[in-house]
């Protein structure tokens, strides 16, 4: 055989599952109704398309929003009994669907169930006048799914059966832009499970790992690997708890969240002053971290673009790679569980996730626990 045809077969064998992206996310909620207008409101996402009664569905109503290449679905059910309600009563208000815009959803199911993902759906060809969209799924950690989305023919607003949502009411986007990462929490033990399974299942390559040495403060501990894939478009870290004085935070959400889930949504911005001033204004509250982070911070960065002054009174926490800076902050659990929540992250250069504000992030959620009495 000759030298090319032989590379392309490898290739083809190690990328077996090319992913162009995330396609959307979908939490299932008590109130989908309420919830999209406070991601209108707070977090500026523009409405998209809506599925319910109105499109003939008798058991859920699903909204779709979308700001920059992010869309997310927010879903309810209509009446008692179902698997999206049981979903609720078990987890609060949750991501159910990390879904990825793949070319082919039949091979990206076959490569995934052939190397041992479990099936959610089989594949599953779904049309209407706006064209095809073929969709398959499987299980990843807790309740939680992947749904490959194959929609390279599609030209609907969203997908097949929803309709365009136009209401009066548009608040601005904020600036997001798209999704850097997706992180999961998972339980005593289960981030090595979870690396092999995005390894062997999803031909997922490792980025990063932090042990509990890296990230345990005076209490709590916990240990991450970050897993992507070939073409670093998608990047999940992995969280287990680890044994600390006290209840590691990821202790502390497997018990709230009744298992493993997704812990926190990375948004990105290319602006992320103005980004976090308007989710400010708008009522979105985040994690504080002390005024000496700010004392401290031009020894340990060095020259930055921004001004100290104005990063410390929005709160946004900054750390430096071999290969740049970022700029990130986090918001307050967004649900009464203390469970997920939202990272603002600016990239300028670094690929990494801000290992130098560990510390300070980590107290800075302890004293929340200690507000829980969870701690
Ligand atoms: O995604 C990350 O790794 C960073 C750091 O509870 C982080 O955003 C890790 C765990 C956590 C909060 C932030
Ligand atoms: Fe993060």
């Amino acid at each position: 055989m000759l030298l090319q045809e032989t590379k392309n077969m490898i290739d083809q064998d190690i990328n077996f599952l090319p992913i162009n992206g995330t396609d959307y996310i979908e939490l299932y909620v008590g109130n989908c109704k309420q919830a999209a207008h406070y991601y209108q409101t707070a977090f500026g996402f523009q409405p998209l398309a809506y599925a319910g009664l109105e499109t003939g569905l008798r058991d859920r109503e699903s909204y779709v929003l979308h700001q920059g290449k992010i869309r997310l679905i927010l879903t309810s059910p209509l009446h008692g009994g179902t698997a999206i309600g049981k979903h609720i009563d078990q987890h609060g208000d949750g991501v159910k669907v990390v879904a990825l815009w793949v070319d082919d959803a039949r091979d990206a199911y076959y490569e995934t169930i052939s190397r041992g993902a479990k099936s959610y759906f089989e594949p599953t060809i779904e049309e209407d006048e706006f064209g095809k969209v073929v969709r398959s799924g499987i299980h990843t950690y807790g309740d939680t799914v992947h749904v490959f989305v194959e929609r390279n023919e599609y030209k609907g607003v969203f997908l097949p059966n929803f309709r365009a949502w136009k209401p009066s009411y548009h608040p601005s986007p904020v600036g997001l832009k798209y999704i850097d990462h997706i992180v999961g929490n998972v339980g005593w033990n289960g981030m090595n499970e979870w690396v092999n399974f995005y390894g062997k299942i999803m031909g997922f390559n490792q980025l990063v790992s932090f042990d509990d040495k890296d990230i345990s403060t005076e209490y709590t501990a916990l240990m991450s690997k970050v897993m992507s894939n070939g073409n670093g478009r998608i990047k999940f870290p992995i969280n287990e708890p680890a044994i600390g004085k006290k209840k590691s935070q990821v202790e502390e959400y497997l018990g709230f969240y009744g298992g493993a889930g997704v812990q926190h949504l990375a948004v990105a911005t290319d602006d992320i002053i103005t980004t976090v001033t308007h989710l400010r204004e708008h009522g979105v509250e985040f994690l504080q971290v002390p005024a000496s982070y700010y004392a401290e911070l031009k020894e340990r960065i060095g020259d930055i673009e921004e001004e100290i002054e104005q990063l410390s009174q929005l709160g946004i926490l900054v750390d430096r790679d071999e290969e740049g800076y970022l700029l990130q902050i986090f918001t307050k659990p967004i649900e009464p569980r203390p469970t997920m929540f939202f990272e603002i992250i600016q990239r300028k250069g670094a690929k990494s996730f801000g290992k130098g504000n560990f510390k300070a992030l980590f107290e800075a959620i302890e004293r929340e626990q200690v507000l829980r009495g969870t701690l």
